[in-house]
């Protein structure tokens, strides 16, 4: 079982069947962990629990074979249900202390918009962050404000758990995403909507590793 301080965070993609040009989930993180992803995260919305279990057992079973930590977004019931090395909860989901009752030593990701809510995610047993989102993003229509690189920043000062940045990350503003000090970005369209999968998420974590091994 990974715990929070051993998995690798540079890279977190997370899926999205409406910005995958028709490819299934399965296709897009296989060739996105060829391409060196790091954490998958299935995430789904307004799909029936039946197809979730489905499309998260394929991935499931994809991310054993490879060795990348598995997280279902949202649903405690379906991590469980495939064994998923953890669950990524919003802060209009499942309360953190309850699902940490429920998941045991899984993993589990809070989303954090806000230092206040990033504070009061690591009281309640997070053990990890979704910080952002930092830039504007289509991808989540219903997203919060954009908290800029200095709210990530200021989180990034305060909070010691690793943080993983969301929201408007790509190949242009990877860089300076990381210069804030977090452990990774976690990404859905620069991933899975790229013509070239693959190439893509290389792009990716190579900047990451660049900028890492710079200020680290
Ligand atoms: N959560 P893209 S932003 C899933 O702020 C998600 O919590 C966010 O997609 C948050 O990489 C977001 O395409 C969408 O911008 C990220």
């Amino acid at each position: 079982m990974s715990t929070a301080r051993t998995v690798d965070w540079r890279l977190y993609v997370i899926t999205d069947a409406g910005l995958a040009r028709g490819r299934s989930h399965r296709e897009v993180i296989e060739a996105a962990i060829r391409g060196g992803a790091t954490v998958v995260q299935y995430r789904a919305k307004h799909v029936s629990t039946r197809q979730m279990v489905t499309e998260a057992q394929e991935l499931r079973e994809l991310t054993y074979r490879t060795g990348v930590p598995f997280i279902v977004n949202d649903r405690v019931d379906v991590a469980l249900a495939v064994d998923a090395d953890g669950v990524h909860i919003g802060q209009d989901d499942m309360p953190v202390a309850l699902a940490r009752k429920l998941i045991g030593d899984r993993l589990l990701g809070v989303s954090a918009h806000s230092l206040s809510e990033a504070v009061q995610a690591v009281q309640d047993g997070a053990d990890y962050l979704g910080v952002g989102p930092v830039f504007a993003t289509p991808t989540k229509p219903d997203a919060a404000p954009p908290i800029g690189i200095d709210g990530l920043t200021t989180i990034r000062r305060q909070i010691s758990i690793p943080i993983v940045a969301i929201g408007g990350i790509n190949q242009t503003n990877a860089a300076e995403v990381i210069r804030t000090g977090v452990n990774g970005i976690a990404v859905v369209s620069a991933v899975v909507a790229a013509a070239d999968v693959t190439a893509a998420t290389r792009q990716l974590i190579s900047i990451v590793s660049a900028v890492q091994e710079q200020i680290l």
